[in-house]
């Protein structure tokens, strides 16, 4: 069985939108790159990092992917990925840095998920206008499966004051996935 995995992609160090581009084309290496489907790129400012660690605004994405991997699988797979395109994990995880590549699960299919090192869906996402923007641009009308609201009724009762601003790509013949 096949399902739709929806996947934030954010940097803010080095240069953003190339760690974007090798973190797509590392993740079409293990799923179905025919049935990818990507957002335009956004300029969002950064939540929740301490200012004296901040060098740049966020470049996010969001991805879905099709993929027969099982959330476990993809979330290793994912994480191997970070790290082979430089990703530091700093101790104790839960305080924030600056952060060359991270990839985030966001829903998969309508699955929930409670687990140590996997939540599903992300449990954040409702919370922030840098998810909630790319996004409900591809998935608008998808049902968050624990609110039974769609992603653009979060959107729209988000209250996130963080600025996410649609950004032009330099690359833009590189980005060959898009749509
Ligand atoms: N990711 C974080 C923390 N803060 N801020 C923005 N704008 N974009 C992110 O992707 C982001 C963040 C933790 O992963
Ligand atoms: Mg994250
Ligand atoms: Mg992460």
């Amino acid at each position: 069985m096949t399902e739709i995995a929806y996947l934030l992609i954010g940097s803010n160090m080095n240069d953003r939108e190339e760690m974007l581009l090798k973190a797509l084309d590392a993740i079409s290496g293990y799923i179905n790159t025919e049935e990818i489907k990507v957002s335009s790129l956004y300029e969002t400012e950064p939540v929740g990092i301490g200012s004296e660690d901040v060098l740049q605004d966020f470049l996010n994405t969001v991805v879905a992917v099709r993929t027969d991997l099982n959330p476990f699988t993809l979330l290793k797979l994912i994480q191997e990925t970070e790290y082979e395109l430089g990703r530091i994990r700093h101790e104790p995880s839960h305080v924030k840095h600056s952060r060359i590549i991270d990839i985030d699960i966001l829903l998969f299919g309508e699955r929930i998920i409670f687990t140590r090192n996997l939540i599903i869906p992300h449990p954040e996402l409702h919370e922030r206008r840098f998810v909630l923007e790319p996004l409900s641009e591809i998935a608008g009308n998808m049902i968050h499966p624990l609110f039974n609201l769609t992603i653009c009724e979060i959107k729209n009762m988000n209250t996130d004051k963080h600025y996410v601003k649609p950004y032009s790509s330099n690359k833009g013949a590189r980005w060959p996935l898009k749509n």
